[in-house]
């Protein structure tokens, strides 16, 4: 098993390096587009201006060649780091992939090559997200221990209904104008037509390339939010997207936080299924209180997951790959960010020293 960090594209530089360096953790999982405007609880990162000093970094990344991740890939290696995954795509490489647009096919043409260059860049994973509402939903209070602001899902306050304006998918606009028309419902079975014809053009690519692709649950796992069906939204709907494509390069990208928001399953036998059956590409270690449609995130040692246990439950069946902590509540100080992300990694150091 081993620790990484998640950064965000504008932590994609030396300070961020030399701190996840100094925690002790191995692998960066590196995100090369800019969510800020569009998730609320990254727009409050956005103004922790500890995030984005840095002497140098990636800068603006207008397409994903080749070199994009050789030069990442090198960036790392001065500090001991290794890449263990890109995480997403960018919004404009696929929305016409969701929605099933006019695009499509261009687009899968376009991710294709991404794949083919990650992989001959020595780029092992690419995490993504199927999805027609991206992260939406979720409120923000003091829900976390000492009144830690994080994020939640309570149903009753929200519109769960809210139309999508053309011209969005994920929260972000993929077109200079949206609207003023709202984009026509996406049902489950046209949801789960959509990521089968995208299973059956990109794995075998994905094999030919040696890169992982690695599939996020949806977050909040519920049926449908914005009349968008959901895809992953539970363990069974999870089983069933490998039965999709059987490959082993058709992988989770396992949130635990949403596994165990689920309203079916158990967290522990399917990690443990899951492991057995080599479909982990990594894993998002984080903690909740509760399962949709009412749910709290929480720090990763107050939740409903026994995390000792999912350690133990990994060691046992031999998992080798990476483990990064996901969301965490904020810690009250000058760098809620790092102090967040700091926090779990240590707790993760000693769960992963105290099973060995
Ligand atoms: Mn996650």
């Amino acid at each position: 098993m081993k620790i990484g960090l998640g950064l965000y594209r504008q932590m994609l530089n030396e300070r961020h390096y030399r701190f996840a360096q100094q925690l002790g953790v191995t692998h960066i999982v590196a995100h090369l587009e800019d969510y800020f405007s569009a998730d609320p609880k990254l727009a409050d990162d956005a103004h922790d201006s500890s995030l984005t000093s840095g002497s140098w970094g990636l800068g603006q990344v207008d397409d994903w060649t080749e070199e994009t991740f050789t030069t990442l890939i090198n960036d790392l290696a001065r500090f001991d780091l290794k890449l263990a995954a890109i995480e997403n795509f960018a919004v404009r490489h696929w929305h016409d992939v969701l929605l099933d647009g006019p695009k499509r096919d261009e687009q899968i043409a376009h991710l294709k090559r991404i794949v083919r260059a990650a992989g001959a860049a020595g780029v092992p994973c690419i995490g993504y997200n199927f999805s027609v509402t991206g992260v939406w939903g979720w409120t923000r209070g003091p829900y976390a221990r000492g009144g830690a602001q994080s994020v939640g899902f309570d149903i009753g306050d929200i519109d769960p209904d809210k139309p999508i304006p053309e011209g969005m998918v994920w929260n972000m606009a993929y077109r200079d104008e949206v609207g003023p028309d709202h984009q026509a419902p996406t049902t489950h079975a046209q949801i789960w037509d959509r990521y089968q014809r995208f299973l059956d053009e990109m794995i075998p690519v994905s094999e030919e390339a040696g890169v992982i692709l690695a599939a996020h649950p949806d977050d909040p796992p519920v049926e449908a939010l914005r009349m968008s069906a959901k895809l992953i939204n539970s363990h069974d709907a999870y089983r069933r997207a490998f039965t999709a494509n059987s490959s082993t390069n058709n992988r989770a990208e396992l949130c635990l936080g949403c596994l165990q928001e689920m309203a079916d399953g158990d967290v522990y036998e399917t990690v443990e299924e899951f492991a057995n059956t080599d479909r982990i590409g990594y894993i998002h270690f984080r903690n909740v209180r509760g399962k949709v449609p009412n749910y709290h995130e929480v720090f990763i040692d107050e939740g409903d997951i026994d995390m000792a246990r999912i350690i133990s439950i990994l060691k046992a069946a031999n998992y080798q790959g990476v483990l990064i902590p996901d969301h965490t509540p904020e810690l009250e100080c000058d760098a809620p960010w790092h102090a967040g992300k700091a926090f779990a990694v240590g707790y993760m150091k000693a769960l992963i020293a105290a099973a060995n």
